[in-house]
Order: structure tokens, then C-alpha cells, then sequence
């Protein structure tokens, strides 16, 4: 095996795992081969109602890009998440709640949570909500965010998750693209031993005029802090439950109808409605929760992730619980109240797999191994990591140091679009490369093509496209089928386009470079500089601003802004210190910029566009190789930005 330093499937594992080496192949082989055949096949891995019988309606042609899977049999998500495990078992934990103080902790069994689910379910009937109708959830991690997203599954209503960090602005933003009529927060959320207003950016974000569509907010209680009332449109979620009966029939619903709806950036515009389907979706998010984490009856699972991101939807919520599993839900962080909490979680619920983010692992990383000197870990045996790519360092420490050289680490290369795990190891089949989410999962066709959109073949490098559908692949933009096709099927016609880069080795491992778009994945968030400099240039002081990313050692990349002030407005530190909070303001805290350098002008061609190349360049601190330059409108710019970046903190 080429390229570092590589670890071999360990042969224990491999002879009790899903699937070892040979049976990889072997399925893979027959999944590209004859996807019809696999899926059907696969596709009866979820209780359905009306079975299928066409599995695949697929075109990636941009004059009518069109995906369907299984798209004549009906079932119902929540019941396969919930009612299908009653008889065999109803008393298993399907949820262990850590709160964020560590003396809070609970456990919810799939009779419990079928219960809660249903009483919610008829809650929201009671409250006007109907089959097809969205609701939007701006939930801390509690255990009734799991409730209100499978109640809204079981009525075949659509959810759209809003993360609890999003600022009022932006969950506004999310309710008028997607017309939801009802809203679903807690009073405050609990983070950190910090309290965090939710229904307070709730009321917010409802005194925008063009919010029409919402009737009504339920909220639920968590911390019972102050809020507002009004009394036309709020009403308590424990006094909706209390009412409601615990007997709820789950709808029939097609395959194809929508289950929900997560908003994610792009490179330019505001956040697209990404939409996932229900029967298509489910197959993949159990399918690859089974094999990519080797999960068996019994094991205890913990996916680090909130469930305002795609990790959170398909690994902490639908494919754990549609295979029956126990998963765990930290309302709190990693590091809180100390760096060891992630571990003394692991020990405190004897936590077998443990799936988080690079940036969680760099953080504790930078602590060192004391913190962690008292936790013995030794419940583990599976170690996942998502949200970006992972560098060696990081790798290996989370391999040694965590896993105690005893956890094979499952790198997992997705997308919201994606919907579940595209590119990844198999713990019982594939050796490992630290920094290298290896090969394709069932059923996904990678390939690499250059800038022409020719596909290169053999170890090199370019960008990544996906050729053919695989069921938890997204359907379209919500309300904008057009956008969808512009912006995965027209750069590379005929295949998807991920908008990452990719390198594959001569093993044929993929190691994926990031995103070669203008995308920034900060701490595993995935950010548009189109949202960050619409949000700049909305303060009256600002005239223009460029933002890029740099090199962070935690975060992975860190937020760089070029602003340029308007005339007769002077720099200054406070001026920095506003312009950060504003941006927390507008959009959330997870965008405020990092660093913000003034720029009395910005790099440009001739024909007015920035040159973010430049830019990124200044920012990472590589001035001396600025690469072609001869398209600039005014050199001299250049020469200003490199002069002044000693001053740029
Ligand atoms: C699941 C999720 C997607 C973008 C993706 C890529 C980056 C995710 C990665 C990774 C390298 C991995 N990314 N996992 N890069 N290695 N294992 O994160 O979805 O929030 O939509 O972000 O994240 O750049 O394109 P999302």
C-alpha cells in the first residue's frame, strides 16, 4: 500500500463486521453493475405499505433533470423509526439525553418516545397542520426536537430545522422561502451553562413584515425563563400534550412525497431549501448507519452533531432509529464545563461509536492528553469523523489518543445533497490512510473530471462529480427546480456536481481537497461568502466587502474580510469590534469574521469582478506567489493590501 502510512483492517473485526473485504467488493461490484437489482433488493430493509415496484426513474440531463426511486410504494417514516421496533423492543433506550449540566441525563425507550411522538403529532393536528404543510423547528438539543421532527414525519408534514444558532434575520429568511405555518422553538436553549433566547429571536423574526404564512408557535419549555407571550399565536407544547391523545395513525405517504426541507449554503445567493423524500432517503440513511458504523443490536451510538445539520438529521435521528438503535443527544459541548466532557460522556453511557467533526478533534487536540488522562474510553470500538477534510495530525491523534489504537477511524465524505454517506471506509473492509475518506459506499459512482468536464481516470487529481443517483440523493431546490439543475447539473453536463475537490491515489482511495467553489466550511459549517458580504455591506459604514477563507488550526478555515469603509468614514478598532457583532447579528455567531482587514479598495479585473484568488493568497500569507496578475485593473491595490496585512488584527 502506497501513500503514508496506512493501518490494515484488523482481522477481528473484519470477521464480525457487516462486511469485510470480499463482501465489499462483491456488493459494490453488483450495486454499479445492477443498481435496479441492489436497490430493489436493499430497498425492503424498511417497512412499506404498498410495496414498490419501480425502484429507479433517473435522468442527470439539465433539460429535465428528473430522480425518483421506489416512487410507486408508500410507507411512513416516523413508523418505521418508532412503530416497527414495539413488539421486539419497545423497553430498549432508542434515546439517552446528556444534558448540558453533566448531572442531567435521561432515557427514552421506543415505547416512551412512539408515545410522546404520537401525542405530538395530534398536538400539531390540533393546531391546524396538515399533510404537506412545512413547520419550521428552532429546537435546542432536547429530546422534543427528535419528538417534533417524527411527529411532523408521522403526519406527513415537512419539516425545516433552523440551527438554534441562527440569528432572527436568517430564520425569517428560512420561513419565507419555505411558507411554514407554524413555528416550534423552546423558551431558551442551554448551551455551555449559557442560556440562549430562542423564542425571544422567534418573535424576532415574526415582526418581519414579510413573514405571512405563520399561525402559530409552540413552544416548549426547557428552562422556564421570561418570555414574551402572544396569546393569538403561542401556545405552551405541555399543555398541547397534556390534551392530545396518545394514539395517532401514522399517513401513508409516497416514497417521493417530501419528509423535509434543510437549508444549506451555496456560492452564491441565499441558502437553497434543499429537499429530502421519504422512502429513497430512509433506505440510504439506515443502509449506510448500518455499515459504515458497523452498528449491531445493542451498541450504544453518539453522533456529536446538532440537529440543525444534515449529520444531525440522517446519523442522530432517522437511520439510528430506523435500524432500531440507541442513540445518544448532548444538548451541551464537547469541552464543557472542561475538555474531558466528551470523554466522561463515552464512560458515563458506555458509548461504543463515536461520530463528530475534525474541528471538535483539533480543539480537544490542543489541549493535550491530560484532561483526558482520568477517561478510559474503553467502551469504544468504532470512531467516525465528518464535516471536512481531516488532516493527518488530527487523524492520528483521535486514533491514539481516543481510540487507544483499538478504533478504526470511518472517515465519511457527504453533502446535505448527498442525504447520507457517499465516500468513506467500512470498518471490517477497508485499510486505512489518515486523511483519506477511501472509497465509495454501495451504489455511488465518484469520478474525478478537469475543468472541461472530461473525466480523468487513475491516480490525479480534479474535480469531484458523482454519475449516477443513489436513493438519498436531494430532488430539488424547494420551490426553485431550476436553481437545483443550475446549480448541480449545468458546470459538468450529465453528472453531479459536488463543488469539492478531490485526489485519488494509486489504490484508488479518495482524499478529498475541499471545496473548489466559493464555499467556507468553518469548524465543519458550511458558509457562503455571498451570505457573509450581503450581511457587511448592510452596515451603513460599509461600502464594499470580499470575504475569503485562511488556514485555522481548529477551526479548519477561519472567516477574512476585506472591508472598504465609505468616504469620510475613519477606521478604527471599535469600528472592527461593530462590524463583527453585526455580522453575529445578521446571521448567527458561527459567522463572525475572524479577522477583518480595511481595504481602501478591493483587486479587480477590468470588468469590475474581485479577485478572490488574490485575495485568498494575502490572506493565507503566501504574497510572494501571487500567480497571474495581469488581469488587474490597479496593481497598486495589491500592493496596499500586502503593506497593510501587519495591521490586519
Ligand atoms: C455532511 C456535511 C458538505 C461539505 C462537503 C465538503 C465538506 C464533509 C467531509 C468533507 C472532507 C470529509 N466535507 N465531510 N470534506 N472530508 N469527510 O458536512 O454536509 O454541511 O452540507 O457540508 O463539507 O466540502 O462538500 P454539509
Amino acid at each position: 500500500m502506497s501513500d503514508n502510512n496506512s493501518y490494515p483492517v484488523r482481522a477481528d473485526i473484519a470477521q464480525q463486521a457487516w462486511a469485510d473485504e470480499t463482501t465489499y467488493r462483491e456488493m459494490y461490484q453488483q450495486s454499479v453493475v445492477n443498481p435496479e437489482g441492489f436497490w430493489r433488493e436493499h430497498g425492503q430493509r424498511v417497512d412499506w405499505i404498498k410495496p414498490f415496484t419501480r425502484v429507479k426513474d433517473v435522468s442527470f440531463d439539465y433539460h429535465r433533470v428528473e430522480i425518483s426511486w421506489f416512487k410507486d410504494g408508500t410507507l411512513n417514516v416516523a413508523a418505521n423509526c418508532l412503530d416497527r421496533h414495539l413488539d421486539t423492543r419497545g423497553d430498549q433506550t432508542a434515546i439517552i439525553w446528556e444534558g448540558d449540566d453533566p448531572a442531567d441525563d435521561k432515557q427514552v425507550s421506543y415505547r416512551e418516545l412512539h408515545e410522546q411522538v404520537c401525542r405530538f403529532a395530534n398536538a400539531l393536528k390540533s393546531q391546524g397542520i396538515r399533510k404537506g404543510d412545512v413547520v419550521t423547528i428552532y429546537m435546542p438539543m432536547v429530546v422534543e426536537a427528535a419528538v417534533a421532527m417524527l411527529a411532523c414525519a408521522r403526519i406527513g408534514a415537512i419539516h425545516s430545522v433552523v440551527f438554534g444558532g441562527f440569528s432572527p434575520d436568517a430564520i425569517a429568511g428560512r420561513i419565507i422561502d419555505c411558507n411554514s405555518k407554524l413555528v416550534i422553538t423552546a423558551d431558551e436553549g442551554v448551551r455551555g451553562g449559557r442560556r440562549v433566547a430562542l423564542k425571544k429571536n422567534v418573535d424576532e423574526a415574526l415582526t418581519n413584515p414579510a413573514v405571512k404564512t405563520v399561525e402559530k408557535v409552540i413552544v416548549f419549555q426547557r428552562t422556564g425563563g421570561d418570555v414574551e407571550w402572544h396569546s393569538h399565536r403561542d401556545v405552551w407544547w405541555h399543555e398541547l400534550t397534556q390534551l392530545a391523545s396518545p394514539h395517532c395513525p401514522a399517513e401513508e405517504m409516497n416514497a417521493e412525497d417530501p419528509l423535509f426541507i434543510l437549508y444549506t449554503s451555496g456560492s452564491t445567493g441565499t441558502p437553497k431549501g434543499v429537499v429530502h423524500t421519504s422512502g429513497g432517503y430512509l433506505v440510504y440513511a439506515s443502509m449506510t448507519h448500518q455499515y459504515v458504523f458497523d452498528y449491531k443490536d445493542g451498541d450504544v451510538y453518539w453522533c456529536t452533531a446538532d440537529v440543525g445539520w444534515i449529520t444531525g438529521h440522517t446519523y442522530l435521528i432517522y437511520g439510528p432509529l430506523a435500524n432500531g438503535g440507541t442513540t445518544l443527544m448532548c444538548e451541551g459541548l464537547p469541552n464543557w464545563p472542561d475538555s474531558s466532557r466528551m470523554s466522561q460522556i463515552v464512560d458515563k453511557h458506555q458509548v461504543n461509536i463515536l461520530y463528530t467533526a475534525p474541528t471538535a478533534i483539533r480543539a480537544l487536540m490542543a489541549e493535550g492528553n491530560a484532561p483526558i488522562a482520568g477517561t478510559n474510553r474503553s467502551s469504544l470500538k468504532l470512531l467516525g469523523s465528518v464535516g471536512e477534510p481531516i488532516n493527518p495530525e488530527a487523524w492520528e491523534w483521535y486514533y491514539k489518543t481516543i481510540g487507544d489504537e483499538r478504533c478504526p477511524i470511518v472517515d465519511t465524505w457527504w453533502q446535505t445533497e448527498t442525504g447520507g454517506i457517499m465516500i468513506t471506509p467500512l470498518p471490517g473492509a477497508t485499510a486505512l490512510k489518515p486523511g483519506s475518506a477511501t472509497r465509495p459506499f454501495f451504489g455511488v459512482l465518484p469520478a474525478l473530471v478537469d475543468n472541461m468536464g472530461n473525466i480523468i481516470e487513475g491516480a490525479t487529481e480534479g474535480n469531484l462529480v458523482i454519475l449516477d443517483s443513489w436513493p438519498g440523493q436531494s430532488r430539488t431546490v424547494y420551490g426553485d427546480h431550476e436553481r437545483f439543475v443550475q446549480t448541480y447539473f449545468t458546470t459538468f453536463k450529465g453528472m453531479y456536481t459536488t463543488g469539492d475537490g478531490a485526489r485519488r491515489d494509486e489504490d484508488g482511495y479518495y482524499w478529498i481537497t475541499g471545496r473548489v467553489d466559493d464555499v467556507l466550511n468553518v469548524s465543519g459549517h458550511r458558509m457562503g461568502t455571498a451570505e457573509i458580504e450581503s450581511a457587511m455591506v448592510a452596515h451603513e459604514h460599509v461600502a464594499e466587502a470580499a470575504v475569503v477563507g485562511y488556514p485555522h488550526d481548529i477551526k479548519g478555515q477561519g472567516i477574512y474580510v476585506y472591508v472598504t469603509l465609505n468616504a469620510g468614514i475613519d477606521d478604527s478598532e471599535e469600528l472592527k469590534k461593530e462590524l463583527r457583532q453585526w455580522v453575529r447579528r445578521e446571521i448567527g455567531p458561527i459567522a463572525t469574521p475572524d479577522i477583518i482587514q480595511w481595504a481602501p479598495g478591493l483587486p479587480k479585473t477590468r470588468s469590475g469582478k474581485i479577485m478572490r484568488r488574490i485575495l485568498r493568497k494575502i490572506a493565507a500569507d503566501e504574497c510572494e506567489n501571487l500567480g497571474d496578475t495581469s488581469t488587474l485593473a490597479d496593481p497598486s491595490v495589491v500592493d496596499n493590501l500586502i503593506a497593510d496585512r501587519a495591521n490586519r488584527r
